[in-house]
């Protein structure tokens, strides 16, 4: 039997498709604005990934904060809320304690952040049944990288493959992993990190690929994994592989990449005997009580 979790990541092709197709014409940050991206956990990673991507593209300063760390009294012209659930304290806080304009993007338009932020995007189609988040966070990205007017033809060709490949059996059976990532993939190798912690309890780290020379390739170890989100840094891979650790990297768009890192993660999770639509210790959204 298929778990909700594998049928959301192998949704993720055609979630994007649509993503794409539907970018709403309002409410997402407007060209020019100072923008500030909030969320936690996955959604935190997501807005990391858009900051950069924004900035990039021209549209105007970005920066991306956990919802619990956004510095309250910065200029901005937007903050940007990002919440599968709706329901996340901190964001719903931030919210509340803000006198900038907001947009939300969430799942679930019967969730406090609909009258919490003055405008907000609904992707209920991408909502998802398992507790870690995938398909949703990926399909958000899709739409907001669509709204900076990027094709994603050859990302989400690259989807269709990641959903199919077959998992290489040194990453089921790794000791550790360290993601890595350049730009936007930082924190998109933070995602892939988290998925595997929250999905299979696995020993993962992520850092800015050139970061990992200063210091955490220590752990890098026969057995051990460095997967690299995008095109790694010259030399990179001959350091990794002195070690005897094993170095990944291929050609797929960083989100789809993403998706070979979710699937890793169930496979892993099967291994170890624990069922991915049950993580332990988690719940849907964090609600803090007062
Ligand atoms: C954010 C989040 C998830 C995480 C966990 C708790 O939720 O941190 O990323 O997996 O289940 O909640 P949301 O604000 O995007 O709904």
């Amino acid at each position: 039997m298929t778990t909700h979790t594998e049928a959301e990541i192998a949704s993720q092709p055609s979630c994007w498709q649509r993503a794409v197709e539907s970018v709403p014409a309002g409410a997402l940050p407007r060209r020019g604005e100072r923008v500030a991206v909030v969320g936690c956990g996955t959604s935190w990673f997501i807005a990391m990934a858009y900051a950069v991507l924004r900035e990039r593209a021209g549209h105007g300063e970005t920066d991306a904060f956990a919802a619990s760390e956004a510095p309250i009294g910065r200029h901005y012209d937007r903050v940007l809320a990002l919440s599968r659930s709706g329901t996340t304290t901190e964001v719903l806080e931030l919210l509340a304690r803000t006198t900038t304009k907001t947009t939300a993007i969430t799942a679930d338009p019967k969730t406090p952040i609909m009258s919490a932020a003055d405008e907000v995007v609904v992707l209920d189609y991408a909502d998802e049944r398992s507790v870690v988040q995938t398909r949703f966070a990926t399909t958000q990205l899709a739409m907001l990288r669509a709204g900076l007017g990027e094709d994603l033809t050859q990302a989400i060709a690259d989807a269709a493959e990641a959903v199919a490949a077959p998992l290489p059996d040194e990453l089921v059976r790794a000791e550790q992993f360290s993601f890595l990532g350049t730009g936007w993939s930082v924190g998109l190798a933070q995602e892939a990190a988290l998925k595997m912690r929250e999905a299979s309890r696995s020993w993962t780290e992520a850092y800015p690929a050139m970061e990992y020379r200063h210091g955490p390739i220590s752990i890098a170890a026969p057995g051990r994994v460095t997967w690299m989100l995008g095109a790694a840094p010259e030399g990179l891979r001959g350091q990794v592989e002195e070690t005897g650790g094993t170095f990944f990297e291929t050609s797929l768009d960083p989100m789809a990449e993403l998706i070979r890192a979710q699937r890793v993660a169930v496979a892993r999770a099967f291994d170890r005997g624990l069922d991915p639509d049950e993580p332990m210790h988690l719940t849907r959204s964090v609600i803090l009580s007062s």
